[in-house]
């Protein structure tokens, strides 16, 4: 009977080592390449203040249910990672955490502006939008859907020939650019208990859906829409799959 020879633990330590030495020569590869194949992703979340903004945005950067305090003002995120089922990560950089709180033009006026969205949306020229309404403030929301619609379809001002020499049409391009539109309705978890679905909550934002498509379609470009729960996370992976497949479906810049 032949004796298999068994090796010494001290020869085995060594090809472990070398093993382990080579994977961490080609980690930093490995990363590099990754890096380099990311596809940043650019997009906006807008909403009326409370929707659940600034918790669905960490929803996607922890991939937890969060409790956040109310956005102040804007901040920009840093970079941060998507998964997408059966691709690479996506990366995601340049988004901010905006709030939604409205503005008045005037004291008495009852026209209720979001300068910061059209700030975002005009120096970001974002890929994708993702606005966010509840069951609740009906009115403020409808008010804050039509102003960024209005935002994106509002056609430059004339200019000068020194705004159009250095680089105008803003708008123009911001609105060439918007090919994904997500229509989110937040804090599903409520709902029961009011005797509430998002078709019935949706009914009341039907001409603002209605316009939506349409200049949504005629960019080239897609609307969505889902119900989620950004508190405790219902549906919120499939919202973000679905975005995030939408834009990567057209970001070819
Ligand atoms: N019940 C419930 N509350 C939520 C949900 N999403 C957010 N909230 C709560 O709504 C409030 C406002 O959320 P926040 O993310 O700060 O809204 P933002 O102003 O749009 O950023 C917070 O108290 C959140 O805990 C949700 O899906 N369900
Ligand atoms: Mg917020």
């Amino acid at each position: 009977m032949s004796i298999v020879p068994v090796p010494s633990p001290d020869w085995l330590l060594k090809l472990a080592l070398a093993a382990a030495k080579q994977l961490s020569d080609l980690a930093p590869q490995i990363k590099a390449q990754l890096e380099g194949n990311l596809i940043p992703l650019d997009f906006a979340v807008f909403g009326y203040r409370g929707t659940g903004k600034t918790t669905f945005l960490n929803f996607m950067r922890f991939g937890i249910p969060t409790e956040p305090p109310p956005t102040p003002s804007m901040e920009e995120l840093d970079p941060f990672q998507i998964y997408v089922v059966g691709r690479r990560p996506v990366k995601v950089a340049g988004i901010y955490d905006v709030s939604g709180e409205e503005w008045k033009v005037h004291k008495k006026s009852t026209e209720l502006t979001w300068p910061l969205w059209e700030e975002i949306f005009l120096r970001q020229t974002p890929r994708g939008i993702i606005f966010m309404v509840d069951h609740e403030s009906l009115k403020q929301s409808k008010a804050a859907l039509r102003y960024v619609i209005n935002m994106i379809k509002r056609s430059d001002p004339p200019m000068t020939f020194w705004q159009r020499l250095f680089g105008g049409r803003q708008r123009q391009i911001a609105r060439k650019n918007l090919k994904v539109f997500m229509l989110l309705v937040n804090k599903l978890d409520q709902w029961e208990k009011r005797s509430l679905t998002k078709g019935k909550i949706l009914a009341d934002y039907a001409e603002e859906i209605q316009d939506l498509h349409a200049l949504i379609t005629k960019n080239g470009g897609k609307y969505y829409q889902d119900e989620i729960s950004a508190k405790d996370g219902t549906n919120c992976e499939r919202a973000i799959q679905n975005f995030v497949l939408g834009l990567l479906a057209v970001s070819s810049r």
